[in-house]
């Protein structure tokens, strides 16, 4: 630096200091706070840390079970959440009723991270509410010990064999539960055609003796512990029972299963946008997302994060779908579709 312009920089500086108010110490601007609610059994520890590490930001987590309720919440005007994660068929359904604000997820720096086929989705076609969280596929899981099988079908779960009477799980959530129904049957998910759902509904009473429980909680728990010996469950959740009891077996019915991703929203009202976008652009760095995927259980969408999974993980069967399973990826429903499911399951859960 010239003498000219280090006297400059002095008086600068001298300039701008004089500016401060005089009795306050400098100190950075307080980061605030995030508030997240998520899923339940679906948010790694270690990932929060670093995020806070990382940006001084603190985190609240407080969980949910089902896109139901998440949906119930946010209609009911719960606000004080700066992110919520629902489901690829409910997105739509939840920006069309005004829930979800506009993020301009295709902007944010880490965006270019993406997977090519995970940049825009048909939930979010512009890439604008959501930033993929996780993915995985819906199906059940069973103690081989109790029933050695082979199983192959998701009729064991619609129509246990009798040593399953009274010891199944299955969700406690109408579209969770109806649409794997439907695919069981060969017939379209989000349905709303009197005869399939008659079809449903006789097959979800007739199984209904063989259930134990009707909850999209505590699933890992459950059936690492034995409580129940089969249950509806996602892949993730199945994989992390299954390494406390390794005699569960994960299937991939020749009748296909649901394909679901989840994904970052910001609600409306949310009260810090700014920290909910930061968390958004950190869940796209690819060791961010497989510290997630990690304890979740379930594929990210980030290139490069393959190489900083646990080995366990990455050559988990329930994360490696065989290449030649049906995977159905729901749309949202109709409300006509939704209004008969929520019928049926008033029925089935009186
Ligand atoms: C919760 C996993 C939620 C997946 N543990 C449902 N889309």
């Amino acid at each position: 630096m010239t003498p000219f312009r280090s006297l400059l920089a002095l008086c600068l500086s001298a300039t701008a200091l004089a500016a401060l108010p005089a009795a306050r110490p400098a100190q950075a601007a307080d980061p605030g706070m995030l508030h997240i609610f998520n899923w339940t059994d679906y948010t790694s520890p270690d990932m929060l840390k670093k995020f806070t590490k990382e940006t001084g930001i603190k985190v609240t987590l407080d969980t949910y079970d089902s896109n139901e309720t998440l949906l119930a919440k946010l209609k009911a005007g719960t606000t004080g959440y700066d992110i919520v994660v629902p489901s690829s068929d409910f997105v739509k359904i939840f920006v069309s009723q005004g829930l979800l604000q506009n993020a301009d997820v295709a902007s944010m720096a880490n965006f270019k991270n993406l997977e090519e086929r995970w940049k825009t989705r048909a939930w979010d076609p512009q890439a604008e509410y959501t930033v993929p969280w996780q993915w995985g596929t819906t199906s059940f899981i069973y103690d081989t010990k109790v029933y050695p099988g082979p199983v192959d079908s998701l009729e064991t779960l619609f129509k246990p064999p009798a040593v399953f009477k009274g010891q199944v799980g299955m969700f406690g959530s109408p579209s969770e539960v109806i649409n794997l129904a439907l695919i069981y049957l060969g017939k379209p998910v989000c349905n709303s055609n009197p005869p399939d759902l008659k079809e449903v509904n006789a097959l979800l009473e007739a199984q209904k003796p063989f259930v134990k429980v009707y909850n999209s909680d505590g699933i890992e728990d459950r059936m690492a512990s034995g409580e129940t010996t089969m249950h509806e469950v996602w892949s993730g959740d199945g994989e992390r029972a299954r390494v406390q009891r390794p005699t569960l077996k994960y299937v991939y019915a020749k009748e296909g299963g649901i394909g679901w991703m989840d994904n970052l929203a910001i609600p409306v009202g949310a009260p810090d946008v700014e920290n909910a976008k930061k968390f958004m652009n950190f869940m796209m760095d690819p060791e961010n997302a497989a510290l997630e995927s990690d304890f979740a259980g379930y594929q990210n969408a980030v290139v490069g994060s393959n190489k900083f999974l646990k080995p366990q993980l990455a050559s988990a069967p329930e994360f490696n779908p065989p290449a030649d399973y049906k995977i159905t990826f729901a749309p949202g429903c109709p409300p006509a579709a939704t209004k008969d499911y929520d019928r049926i399951w008033t029925l089935l859960r009186k």
